[in-house]
């Protein structure tokens, strides 16, 4: 793997590799500006070609160009895996919906046809090319066949989209109880809240991205009475989602665009400075798949991992209120060991529940409700 070591996202790197399902045999570390032709600059490249001597892959933990990495393959003679490719690595393996499955081979056939097209281009330039077939002809040929199949598949996220919708409009009219999205970066405990509130068992672990489809799940909290919602886990954040595949991530957060109110999971067990930016990102998150003006409660989660957490929660709550004014509260909990749960529920619920009849009225399509205004 080509990474630098010295920089932030470098436990990220690894963690990612090895979610993805490769064993990191050898880091080579790259912090220069990369080199405009090749990526890498000819000495490093050199080293790289020896250090991946019987190696499956490369993973070149950057963002190269098509180009960049058409050289780079060319050079090496093994596959070589950017960044992008890795998360969409991982995508795959956990694609558990039919959506999830379409939307990441979406994301891959857009990410072959930046490449594909390199190689026309190459081609045209007179290389001999080789993508998936030998020579210009062939690049061309593989280009439609992704525009075909990438049109087919729009075709069938539509059609699940409003098969989707239609679900919800029936079990919002059936149920009439709030839906809570609980959102958060990968790894800072979402489905482990669920699972516990819910007394379930799905898959939770501290590799990154375990969810990927959504769940829906009933949960039901008796306090001084019974209140009941349904908690929605989701897909995680990661920093730098590349642009190639956000419209996939993207899609996969739709359903936190149409629930009622939202739970954003911290792990607090970070520190603050990381809990800090975490939540600054993942507020521009949420705004970005159209989740504003609704209700949203803080989970500051693991605080059985911290010792003195109520500054910390106390300076998320206001930088929350502070750059997203419907945040409604920030409650330390902690999934593993049941703290707090119930109350993050019970404020969830309520919270969705009173931003409910506004939507009920917009989703109905009511008179005097059309537009922007409602
Ligand atoms: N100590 C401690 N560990 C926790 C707590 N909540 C979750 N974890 C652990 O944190 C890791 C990630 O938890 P998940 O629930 O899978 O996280 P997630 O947010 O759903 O992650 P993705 O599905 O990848 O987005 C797991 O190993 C959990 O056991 C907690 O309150 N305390
Ligand atoms: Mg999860």
């Amino acid at each position: 793997m080509v990474a630098c070591k010295r920089a932030p996202d470098f436990e990220e790197a690894l963690a990612l590799s090895e979610t993805a399902g490769f064993e990191v045999a050898e880091v080579l570390s790259f912090c220069r500006k990369p080199h405009p032709a090749t990526y890498l600059g000819p000495g490093k490249l050199e080293e790289l070609k020896r250090a991946a001597e019987g190696a499956d892959a490369v993973i070149v933990y950057g963002n190269p160009k098509p180009s960049q990495l058409y050289r780079m393959k060319k050079e090496l003679g093994v596959e070589v895996i950017d960044r992008t490719m890795l998360i969409l690595k991982i995508f795959e393996l956990h694609s558990g919906s039919k959506e999830a499955k379409l939307q990441t081979e979406l994301a891959r056939l857009k990410y072959e046809l930046t490449l594909a097209r390199e190689y026309v281009r190459r081609a045209k330039m007179g290389e001999q090319v080789d993508f998936l077939g030998p020579g210009e002809y062939a690049a061309k040929y593989v280009i439609k066949a992704i525009h075909r199949r990438m049109k087919k598949i729009e075709k069938e996220l539509k059609k699940i989209k409003t098969m989707r919708e239609q679900q919800k409009l029936r079990r919002v009219k059936r149920l009439g109880i709030p839906e809570i999205a609980v959102t958060g970066y990968t790894c800072a405990g979402k489905t482990a809240i669920v699972n516990a509130l819910a007394r379930l068992n799905l898959k939770e672990g501290p590799e990154m991205f375990t969810t990927i489809a959504p769940k829906h799940v009933r949960v039901s909290v008796f306090e001084d009475r019974l209140y009941e919602g349904i908690f929605i886990d989701t897909v995680g954040f990661i920093e730098g989602i590349p642009p190639q595949i956000i419209e996939a991530f993207h899609a996969t957060l739709a359903e936190v665009a149409y629930s009622d109110s939202a739970v954003l999971v911290l792990d607090g067990s970070e520190g603050l400075e990381r809990v800090l930016d975490k939540l600054d990102s993942s507020l521009a998150t949420l705004a970005e798949v159209g989740f504003v003006g609704r209700p949203l409660v803080i989970a500051f989660n693991k605080i059985d991992m911290v010792e003195n957490y109520e500054e910390a929660v106390e300076e998320v709550d206001e930088r929350a209120r502070s750059i997203y004014p419907w945040t409604r509260s920030t409650v330390p909990v902690s999934a593993k060991k049941g703290i707090n749960l119930r109350r993050l529920a019970v404020e969830a619920i309520l919270a969705g529940a009173e931003a409910r009849p506004s939507r009920d009225i917009r989703e109905a399509g009511l008179p005097g409700c059309g537009g922007s205004n409602c």
